[in-house]
């Protein structure tokens, strides 16, 4: 694909986009305060019950959402947002596979009780991984998926007498079972000679630990009750204009008005528009730039929607800013091209991940993972393998970290889990996925899955209709998935746009012998190159490294082997980026949390930072390496060098 396509991409987009071709119901547009929008977190301490019973199903047979949870029983605190798993003294509870309970009572604004014309939503960033919601008893919603947000229109229920407060009930399940995504499996152990009656344990096929809860912010906010519903915002340059194609939904009125306007970072207008649907032309366009591409990254517009309309109530309106980030992403044969410019991925994988946390958003450790980036000079991350907080995508877009934003499809190395019924499921992940992210300038691309068993007979058509429903949903981006797969027995990666491959040479093959890194890596990109013409990344590698272990010569789980196989990975990846290799992201960013195994010293230890974020001898090296790519990226592949860095800001 050349350059070009990625404006072709742009329009066919917005009028795909237009033709409703995604399934789902309504927009999940990030919340956010405005002149007719209010929000109201209820993050803190909820009550909290696992249902240890046998059957796990007590709370439905005593309909423990009817009356508040600490009249069915004893309960515990439990902070909003966490996992469960790490932050009691019970073991049971850490490894507990099952139905748990949430609640906690909201008190809300007497307007939001009040006002008819107000509509009043609940939203649950995350709830790992099935969850059922009452308010005051009253069932509300349901959602499948653990790391995508869902909402419930509770206006009615709050609105239908004289209240004060609603009580909020959540009940999780973290059970995976093969059509689940990730997939697992729960395995009965029947023998009665080892295991009690009844006993089970749960099985699952990635290497990070299935933590579960209300991992990101719950809360409630308001729109008026004829609401801007979703905006779908593509860009794309001509010479040095800068085009913003929009499209607005909007429900609760069919008699409405919409007034669009783009403001620069200054706050000064330069484009205004009106309607549904449009173009806004910004001249002399500041283009939103990768970290360490441009000496001003990461460039945002701020695009203000105005919505007037009619009400039985009579006239409404209702105001969204949504931030903007002009820019193109394109693919061609041995290219990944940012704003028609070669761009090189040098960063990192990452997980959700912390110590008592678990899985819980955190804004210092947020924070501080993006300081820990920019200091390591990385441009850019893939959510492995799952999508993360949507915080984490606005400060990827307000830093210029470039992201390839992958779906929970990790595991699938079953057949079972290629069926019909994961399928199906698989591509509303995709929607519900591209529906929350498709207007982030940092997604540059989707990946559908992680390692999957892509040389299965039915890979193929799986991964066919995948990627085709992802690029229908978005045609502005290129689509993936990561491969651990021999190249010749690949089903799915003729469908990719970019090759992503994962190797563990002299780590997982080969252990402890180095030097065969360089022939067998070489070996790798060469045949996955010959076959498809595609550009490549490294989208793993790495090796598991105790901090403060030291052996000279290097021996493995030492830092200075960690090193070693990195430096050797570097020789090749060193030619190859001059030919068709477009990036390398190190396994992994930090030390994370694994099933128990004899394999995982309390977790997985690739990272370059422990999991309390501290730096491994592997992260100065990688720093060193990342900063001088930078400079290189920067100096030799700017093809518009007014646009370009100069030396001194970024020179290492
Ligand atoms: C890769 C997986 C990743 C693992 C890593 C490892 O994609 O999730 O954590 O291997 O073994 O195969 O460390």
């Amino acid at each position: 694909m050349l350059r070009g396509l990625a404006g072709t991409w742009a329009v066919v987009g917005a009028l795909l986009w237009g033709c409703g071709l995604a399934l789902l119901q309504g927009g999940m547009l990030y919340p956010r305060e405005s002149r007719s929008r209010e929000r109201k977190e209820l993050d803190g301490l909820w009550r909290f019950r696992a249902d240890f019973s046998q059957n796990r199903r007590q709370g439905f047979e005593q309909q423990w959402y009817r009356t508040p949870l600490r009249e069915s029983g004893p309960s515990l605190d439990m902070p909003v947002p966490s996992s469960f798993n790490d932050v009691g003294q019970d073991g049971r509870l850490r490894s507990f596979v099952g139905w748990v309970w949430y609640e906690r009572e909201a008190t809300l604004p007497q307007r939001w009780t009040e006002d008819l014309g107000t509509r009043v939503v609940l939203r649950i960033g995350s709830a790992h991984y099935y969850a059922i919601v009452w308010v005051n008893g009253v069932h509300v919603a349901e959602h499948e998926g653990g790391h995508l947000p869902f909402e419930a229109d509770i206006s009615r229920l709050v609105q239908s007498g004289p209240l004060s407060s609603c009580r909020i009930t959540i009940a999780i399940n973290n059970t995976l079972s093969p059509n689940t995504l990730p997939p697992g499996t729960i395995l009965y152990k029947t023998d009665t000679s080892k295991y009690p009656k009844g006993y089970f344990v749960q099985n699952t096929n990635f290497d990070f630990f299935n933590y579960a809860g209300l991992h990101r912010t719950v809360l409630l906010y308001t729109t008026p009750t004829a609401y801007i519903d979703d905006i779908t915002v593509t860009t794309d340059v001509d010479q040095d204009t800068g085009l913003v194609n929009y499209q607005i939904v909007v429900q609760g009125s069919e008699h409405f008005q919409l007034e669009v306007c783009l403001l620069d970072e200054e706050g000064t207008v330069v484009a205004k528009g009106t309607g549904g649907r449009g173009q806004l032309q910004v001249p002399s366009a500041h283009l939103w730039w990768p970290y360490l591409m441009h000496e001003h990254p990461a460039y945002l517009y701020s695009l203000e929607v105005k919505l007037t309309a009619q009400t039985a109530a009579g006239f409404v309106s209702d105001f969204y800013t949504l931030p903007v980030g002009i820019r193109t992403v394109a693919v061609t044969q041995s290219q990944f091209l940012i704003n028609g410019k070669p761009f090189y991925f040098h960063g990192v994988n990452k997980h959700e991940d912390a110590d008592i946390r678990g899985k819980g958003f955190d804004w210092p450790l947020l924070v501080k993972d993006f300081n820990l980036l920019r200091w390591l000079g990385a441009n850019a991350f893939r959510t492995s393998h799952y999508p993360y907080a949507e915080e984490v995508m606005q400060l990827c877009d307000r830093y210029g970290i470039v992201v390839i934003d992958e779906s929970p499809g990790v595991g699938i190395v079953l057949a079972q889990s290629y069926s019909n019924v994961s399928l199906q499921h698989h591509l509303e992940v995709m929607e519900e996925m591209v529906r929350r992210d498709k207007n982030h300038p940092s997604v540059v691309m989707w990946s559908v899955a992680n390692e999957p068993a892509s040389f299965l007979k039915p890979a193929g058509y799986y991964f066919k209709t995948l990627i085709a429903h992802t690029k229908a949903l978005d045609p502005s981006r290129p689509v993936t998935f990561v491969t651990n797969s021999n190249y010749e027995a690949d089903l799915g990666v003729p469908y990719v746009d970019v090759i992503c491959v994962n190797s563990y040479y002299s780590w997982y093959h080969d252990y402890g012998h180095m030097e065969v890194i360089q022939l067998q890596l070489a070996t790798q990109f060469e045949s996955w190159y010959k076959t498809y013409q595609k550009p490549i990344i490294q989208s793993e590698y790495g090796a598991e490294t105790i901090t403060g272990f030291h052996e000279d010569p290097p021996l493995m789980f030492s830092e200075e082997y960690q090193k070693g196989l990195l430096e050797q990975y570097h020789v090749v990846l060193d030619q190859k980026r001059r030919e068709y290799v477009v990036g390398e992201l190190i396994w992994n960013f930090a030390d994370f949390m694994t099933d128990q195994s004899p394999q995982r010293p309390i977790g997985n230890r690739k990272g370059i930072f422990t999991r309390q974020r501290q730096p491994k001898s592997a992260a100065f090296l990688l720093r060193e390496r990342y900063w001088k790519l930078a400079n290189e990226t920067k100096c030799h592949r700017s093809a518009v060098k007014s646009q370009c860095v100069g030396n001194s800001p970024f020179t290492f």
